[in-house]
């Protein structure tokens, strides 16, 4: 057995991110990496293959550069398997490789761990999903033959009995302050050139194309109180400016109650200030539910598509978590509303259901956002589980 001295815990961190499609992958490394660095005091290099998805929720990547070093964490283009500005051989040992949300690993850089003495822990980080399954996975290793070692599974989750959600130190004291700060909101909205002090309801839209927003969007014109919407650049922003195309030139498009803006993608950290400004958020994927969930504003979750409606049955698993605790008319017009909202149904009924729940919903989420800290937060929980994977298992060889 060998003891975890300090050199383990100081090397090197390399996470692998594919970006397949969206921002959820690189969101989530992205997070992680920064995290790992400011708060663990580790070096991490990232790798990632798409430089201009980065750039999106990173404002300083310049997709031109090979490396780069931004907020302490070294990032190195990962173009493809032979790319020759990649020279495997002579990248810097990791102590831990973080293959991340099923991105596969480069076989060149596979047989340079097997050979590395010690070898690194190798780790998966897996999507997020509240299913029941995920549990008894959580950290189990899979032998990857021809002296490769092995490979950890490491879920993300809502239990303690998975590695927890990503969470930045003090981050829910941090957005409470900024919620109680009307000053500091309004100066928040003046840079997306906004005054918002007519608006009694404020709503951020991210969300994939819904065939049914039209049946939303009627029931906000009718409320009796001014509704802003704010949409990011993307799928959605596209749809709705080919009825009205002034949204994509920045324009605010009023119907009647209704006040629609498309806004830019803001980096990361203003994205989260977004989730505590405004009163509702439509979210999706599985980093901006996170986000939600810590900014304690009443959200709907559209989750990402999967072939053969899977996805219908990770998001039951996650209202069986969330509901859990509510009471039971809340529970029915929670689940109601995410659900019609994942489907094709007219949206009418649920919102006027959800509508006068909000303020309950409020006030549950900031229990819920307690329930979820209590997991601990996943980025120490993945050091944690790295310095016990050290002490018992240091090394491929061995196993
Ligand atoms: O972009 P997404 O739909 O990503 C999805 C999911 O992660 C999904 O699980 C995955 O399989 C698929 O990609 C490939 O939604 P998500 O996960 O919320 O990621 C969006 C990221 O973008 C998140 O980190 C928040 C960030 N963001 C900003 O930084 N600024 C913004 O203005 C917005 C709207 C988002």
């Amino acid at each position: 057995m060998q003891q975890l001295n300090q050199s383990d815990e100081r090397g090197l961190w390399r996470v692998f991110c594919s970006v397949v499609d969206n921002f959820g992958d690189i969101g989530i490394c992205w997070r992680l990496s920064r995290q790992l660095v400011a708060e663990h005091n580790i070096r991490v290099e990232l790798l990632v293959d798409d430089l201009h998805s980065f750039k999106q929720i990173c404002p300083q990547v310049r997709p031109e550069l090979a490396s780069q070093t931004i907020a302490g964490v070294e990032i190195l283009f990962w173009p493809e398997e032979n790319c020759p500005s990649l020279n495997w051989q002579q990248l810097t040992p990791a102590a831990v490789v973080i293959e991340a949300l099923a991105c596969t690993i480069p076989d060149v850089y596979k047989q340079l761990m097997a050979s590395q003495q010690p070898a690194p822990l190798w780790l998966n980080l897996e999507y997020l999903s509240a299913e029941a399954w995920v549990e008894g996975c959580h950290g189990l290793s899979s032998p990857q033959g021809h002296g490769g070692g092995n490979k950890y599974f490491f879920f993300p989750g809502f239990s303690n009995k998975t590695g927890g959600l990503l969470y930045e130190q003090d981050l829910s004291q941090r957005l409470d302050a900024f919620k109680a700060d009307n000053q500091a909101q309004q100066r928040f909205w003046q840079q997306l050139g906004l005054n918002t002090e007519q608006f009694e309801l404020k709503i951020s839209m991210f969300a994939y194309s819904h065939s049914q927003i039209a049946s939303l969007l009627k029931q906000w014109q009718q409320l009796t109180v001014d509704v802003l919407c704010v949409i990011p650049q993307g799928e959605l922003a596209n749809e709705l400016a080919r009825q009205y195309p002034q949204l994509l030139c920045g324009a605010i498009v009023q119907l009647n109650q209704l006040y629609l803006k498309v806004i830019p993608f803001l980096a990361q950290p203003d994205y989260d200030l977004l989730l505590a400004a405004c009163d509702l958020n439509f979210v999706r994927g599985e980093d901006s539910i996170i986000r939600a969930q810590w900014a304690g504003r009443p959200f709907i979750w559209q989750i990402y598509r999967q072939q053969e409606n899977a996805h219908l049955l990770k998001l039951a698993a996650f209202l069986d978590h969330y509901c859990r605790q509510m009471p039971i008319g809340l529970a029915d017009i929670t689940r109601q509303s995410f659900l019609s909202w994942n489907t094709d149904s007219d949206l009418t009924d649920s919102w006027n259901s959800f509508y006068p729940v909000m303020q309950q919903l409020a006030d549950y989420n900031l229990l819920w956002r307690a329930q979820l800290l209590a997991n601990g937060d996943l980025a120490s929980n993945l050091v944690h589980f790295a310095k016990k994977k050290f002490i018992i298992t240091p090394n491929f060889s061995q196993q």
